[in-house]
């Protein structure tokens, strides 16, 4: 196990904040599939909630037949599922956004993933009974406070419509690579939501109510909303689906080599089918070369890796671009779409090396 190293031989988290918490995972050195949690980033909109454990129910009400309300223990009796899900943040790569803009400056970590534990959303909203009419589920955090915006408190809640409420795969989860999911992760249950940025799998799951409109919570009313333009609100459409991107992790961006072969090597991944091909490019993208692809039999929760063997024999500087496409066709630009508030970067990867 590559975790038994002594501290100081690991990396560590890369802190943005700590009240709230935000920090990101070291993404150029995991080499694991299935991301520690000590190495796992971290995203909060508000403090860690103060939970009571002994007296934690899940509640499901609203437009349903029969509302309940579930402990823990009959939760985890229930048939579970286990998947290997990445979560991205959608203001992962904001830091490059030019022109620049506002908000948590994420450079290429704010992405990890993992076994995730738990039962179908589905199953439970069966248990209830949805009533006819019944339009989208509220899931809300336990975790509330100030916006800068509004003068109420708030709560982090957001909602999913039917269709991806009742996907086999939205999980009520709680467990992270066979443990108990860690504290600051969402425990005792979370929500996960493969395909789709993270802002949707609410964590700390206070209670679920099912509603027969469009929820308008600030959270998915006014955050995780492209806007296109910097002035005013046309176009704005909703944050949903992961856009397919790929991210080097070695070399390292601004590296010196030496002359000889260099493997580059990286992730990729999407949020519509699977990732199909990756293209390197040593030469600022004048030639392209297909990457190897190392697990892309993955139903596409997960990232692929890939790697390029580079050998190299003249020195200078060399501008390395990476590009996935996925089983969908889509690909990703070269410009990124740019919008106000930063989600969705997802332009063609590029790092600078010199060779002497
Ligand atoms: N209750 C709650 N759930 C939340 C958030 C939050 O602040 N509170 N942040 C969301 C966002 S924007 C992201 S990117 C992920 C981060 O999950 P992590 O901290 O486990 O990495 O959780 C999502 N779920
Ligand atoms: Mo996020």
């Amino acid at each position: 196990m590559s975790n038994q190293k002594h501290p100081s031989e690991r990396p560590y988290l890369k802190t943005h904040s700590l009240q709230p918490e935000n920090q990101e995972t070291p993404i150029q050195f995991i080499e694991n599939n299935h991301v520690h949690p000590k190495l796992f980033y971290r995203r909060n909109h508000f403090l860690f909630p103060q939970l009571s454990y002994s007296n934690y129910f899940l509640t499901i009400n609203g437009y349903v037949q029969k509302p309940r309300v579930l402990s823990l223990q009959e939760i985890y009796q229930l048939p579970s599922k286990t998947i290997k899900v990445l979560l991205e943040c959608s203001g992962n790569k904001r830091h490059f956004f030019k022109p620049k803009v506002f908000g948590e400056q994420w450079e290429k970590g704010a992405i990890s993933q993992g076994y995730w534990t738990g039962v179908p959303l589905r199953n439970l909203l069966d248990k209830v009974g949805l009533r006819n009419g019944a339009k989208e589920v509220v899931i809300e955090g336990y975790d509330f406070g100030e916006r800068s915006d509004l003068d109420h408190l708030y709560s982090f809640t957001r909602s999913l419509p039917l269709e991806k409420a009742l996907h086999p795969d939205t999980l009520i989860a709680y467990e992270y690579n066979n443990e108990p999911i860690p504290f600051k992760h969402g425990y005792p249950l979370r929500l996960i939501v493969p395909q789709w940025y993270a802002m949707a799998s609410v964590k700390w799951i206070k209670q679920i109510t099912i509603i027969d409109k469009e929820f308008a919570g600030p959270f998915q009313s006014i955050d995780y909303v492209y806007y296109p333009n910097k002035d005013d609100n046309e176009g704005a459409r909703p944050v949903t689906t992961i856009n397919v991107n790929s991210t080097i992790q070695k070399p390292l961006n601004r590296e010196i080599l030496n002359t000889g072969k260099h493997t580059i090597k990286g992730i990729a991944w999407t949020g519509t089918g699977f990732v199909k091909k990756v293209e390197i490019s040593t030469d600022n993208g004048d030639t392209w070369i297909t990457a190897n692809l190392e697990n892309q039999d993955t139903h596409g929760y997960d990232w692929v890796n890939w790697s390029f063997e580079w050998d190299v024999t003249k020195k200078g500087e060399y501008t390395i671009l990476s590009k996935a496409t996925d089983s969908a066709n889509r690909t990703q630009p070269k410009q990124p779409f740019w919008n106000r508030k930063g989600y969705g970067y997802n332009a063609i990867d590029t790092i600078h090396v010199k060779i002497e």
